[in-house]
């Protein structure tokens, strides 16, 4: 069948914002995903039951095609899209704007529980050092303080979008002492931490980390100066599909975020590549805190299986 209902402008200027990360970091994308999804039901002018799931569903397929590698966005989308029921268009419409209110009520409520899991791991006096900027990662510290606990951080910028300074400004807002640093400092300030805290975008059946580029070094030079790491991802961040042996796709961005046009004319004949995220494998990842507790990086297969059966339906694509 042919989608014959228009994607509504709201659902559009999402998928501008995610793909051109104006909305970034894997829960916020998920949120902004369920409720474009939401958007479109309100908007879609469908006169059959039919119809109107065939524009929610063109609408996912929008949203889906905007980045590739934080399984937040498909998992969000199938939320919204499994609890798309009823036999009249109104009643559809009801379904898919409730879940996808209770969708992000249930993100709020997940990176409140994981952080306080996370904070259990952190004393009082601790500094933590930081990748790049992830939600599930500042609820541990923010538990942490809210806790009375004392803690400090070293804040890596996070070459080459910076997403350092916003994980700098948030955490100073919540009072904490930061001191940045560039990516390349990160070896030399591990001496000087307590933990190193990450987030994730996704996360593989082996325990196989998926977060921004340059986790994975960092988690090596970690694991060799005795530095425990820990990855706060809410259980969204599961990746069913690696349950039956797929692959995460790795996001490449644009080489102008690496390099200027003007820069790159007076450098010469160079490649330049981009890759947006990396993989730490299970064995340089000490645990994976989640809002259902915390997990060795190899058992979090158990908590996949319980949470989505043996995979994943793909309830957008076209009947
Ligand atoms: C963001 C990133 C974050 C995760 C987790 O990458 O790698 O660590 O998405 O974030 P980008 P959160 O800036 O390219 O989107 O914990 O907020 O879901």
């Amino acid at each position: 069948m042919t989608d014959t209902e228009p994607i509504d402008a709201a659902v559009r200027a999402t998928a501008d914002e995610i793909a051109t990360m104006e909305v970034r970091g894997a829960a916020t994308i998920a949120a902004a995903a369920a409720e474009a999804l939401a958007a479109q039901a309100e908007a879609t002018g469908a006169a059959t039951p039919e119809a109107f799931r065939s524009s929610v569903r063109a609408a996912a397929r929008t949203l889906h095609e905007t980045r590739p590698t934080a399984v937040s966005l498909p998992n969000a989308l199938r939320y919204v899209l499994q609890r798309m029921e009823g036999e009249s268009v109104d009643a559809l419409r009801r379904s898919v704007v409730e879940a996808a209110a209770e969708f992000v009520d249930q993100l709020d409520r997940a990176r409140g529980d994981l952080g306080r899991v996370g904070a259990n791991r952190l004393a009082d006096g601790d500094t933590v050092m930081t990748h790049c900027h992830s939600t599930d990662a500042l609820a541990c510290v923010e538990a942490a303080v809210e806790q009375g606990k004392a803690i400090e951080a070293v804040v890596k910028e996070t070459r080459p979008r910076n997403q350092g300074h916003i994980t700098a400004e948030q955490l100073r807002a919540v009072g904490v002492p930061v001191t940045l640093i560039v990516d390349s400092a990160a070896r030399r300030y591990l001496d000087e931490v307590d933990h190193v805290l990450v987030g994730a975008d996704s996360i593989a059946a082996d325990g196989g980390v998926i977060n921004k580029i340059g986790t994975s070094g960092l988690a090596v030079n970690a694991r060799e100066r005795g530095v425990p790491i820990m990855t706060a991802a809410q259980s969204i961040k599961l990746h069913p599909e690696t349950l039956t042996g797929h692959t995460v796709e790795i996001e490449a961005r644009a080489e102008t975020e690496v390099i200027g046009e003007e820069t790159r004319a007076e450098v010469g004949d160079i490649a330049v590549e981009n890759p947006a995220f990396d993989v730490t494998p299970p064995r340089y990842m000490d645990a994976i805190v989640t809002e259902h507790g915390q997990f060795p990086p190899e058992s979090i297969v158990t908590l996949m299986r319980e949470l989505f059966g043996e995979g994943a339906a793909d309830p957008w694509a076209e009947p």
